[in-house]
């Protein structure tokens, strides 16, 4: 009897405290990885007020680090609208394009190796308490040919704990020639992991010897056998990512192939 008076009462606190229902309709929807922009989306159909609202970010050697409890307070995102933060600071004097020095704290520093964002919203108390599963919106966590980091996972147990994300050990698989990672599912439910984003390439990627300026020739695909041959991560375009074969050669092919604008 106890024991389910003791589950009845985390139920009960369960659904009266953090971010349940419509906070969850802000999903980190892009991160542009050229830019070092953070795109928050409203995928509901609601105005979400951010009063209280807090980043928790991680990085290869930072861990922990968190914008402030009032930086996005005044801040709300309309249905379909998105707000973009700005990790270097260099955003547009518009509407919805925000500094991450305006948000006051600190963020990690910007880490193509490996980076976790988890955004919260406050509890019912009021504050966001960073440990509860239950106060985070939304979680999305990156790196390099999607090696596993155990200095950026800091949340990652608490985003799978949430439903947010789908292994402490997933990452999304950027590569030095990826723009961005872009959410891919955003009508089907929160769960994410690294198939539910897409990583398009940067334009011209191929383009990696002289002459450079869009001219793709032998020597960027001499350039590109030297990298593999050496080991070199950077070369590693494909699945199975961590591994160099021949798929990474025809994905380096297909953008030759697709050519410079
Ligand atoms: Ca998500
Ligand atoms: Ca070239
Ligand atoms: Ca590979």
């Amino acid at each position: 009897m106890r024991m389910q008076t003791t589950a009845m009462s985390i139920t009960l606190a369960a659904l009266t405290a953090g971010a349940f229902g419509a906070d969850r309709d802000i999903q980190i929807t892009s991160v542009a990885l050229d830019t070092a922009v953070i795109q928050l989306s409203n995928l509901g159909t609601g105005t979400i007020g951010l009063n209280g609202w807090r980043f928790c970010t991680h990085s290869t050697t930072e861990r922990f680090r968190y914008s402030s409890s009032s930086g996005l307070n005044g801040v709300s995102i309309d249905p379909s609208n998105s707000l973009f933060i700005y990790l270097n600071n260099d955003a547009p004097a518009i509407a919805n394009h925000l500094n991450a020095s305006s948000l006051g704290g600190t963020f990690a520093s910007f880490d193509l190796m490996a980076y976790a964002i988890s955004f919260y919203s406050p509890g019912s108390n009021g504050i966001v308490s960073f440990g509860d599963p239950t106060d985070m919106a939304d979680h999305v966590q990156f790196s390099l040919n999607g090696i596993n980091d155990l200095n950026a996972d800091e949340r990652t147990d608490e985003a799978v704990t949430a439903g947010l994300w789908t292994a402490i050990d997933e990452w999304v698989p950027i590569q030095l020639v990826s723009t961005s990672i872009d959410l891919n599912d955003e009508t089907g439910g929160i769960l994410h992991g690294p198939s539910d984003y897409d990583v398009p390439p940067l334009e011209c990627a191929a383009d990696i010897a002289p002459p450079f300026g869009g001219v793709l020739n032998l020597q960027d695909v001499f350039a590109y056998l030297a990298l593999f041959n050496a080991q070199n991560p950077t070369a590693d375009l494909a699945e199975p990512f961590g591994t160099l074969n021949l798929q990474d050669v025809f994905a380096y092919l297909a953008l030759f192939n697709q050519g410079c604008p």
